[in-house]
């Protein structure tokens, strides 16, 4: 039997249920659209080695782990972890990104392989 207020109250729901859906990829989608391409720097994880690399302040520095085996991206000085950003376990193909909005030197290592260390230097602009 045909009943359109039910029908109605199917779509409502369904409306409501759908709002944080579509929000939650509308700030997706705003947070890509707002990075300046020329403030992104992308970083290989390869062969057990991080890259020393040096970016303007407000980079986004996107690092790929192109490596077999799992990595993380973990700020601080092995073996203290800073708490800046920590990637966790990055396996192949994994990326991990984190903007820097402070000039300084910012130290990070593995902590699978705590002979992996870097620095990234955050330049003024
Ligand atoms: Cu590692």
């Amino acid at each position: 039997m045909y009943r359109p207020l039910d029908i109605r109250w199917a779509v409502s729901i369904l409306i409501w249920l759908l709002i944080p859906v579509v929000m939650i990829a509308c700030q997706r989608a705003v947070s890509i659209d707002d990075q300046d391409p020329n403030l992104i720097t992308e970083s290989e994880i390869e062969d057990f080695v991080f890259q020393d690399i040096s970016v303007p302040v407000g980079a986004t520095v996107i690092w790929t782990n192109v490596d077999q085996k799992a990595h993380t991206v973990t700020s601080g000085v092995a073996p203290n972890v800073s708490g800046l950003w920590d990637s966790l376990f990055l396996e192949e193909s994994d990326k991990f990104s984190y903007t820097f909005t402070q000039v300084g030197e910012f130290h990070y290592w593995c902590r699978v392989h705590p002979f992996m260390t870097a620095v990234v230097n955050v330049e003024p602009q």
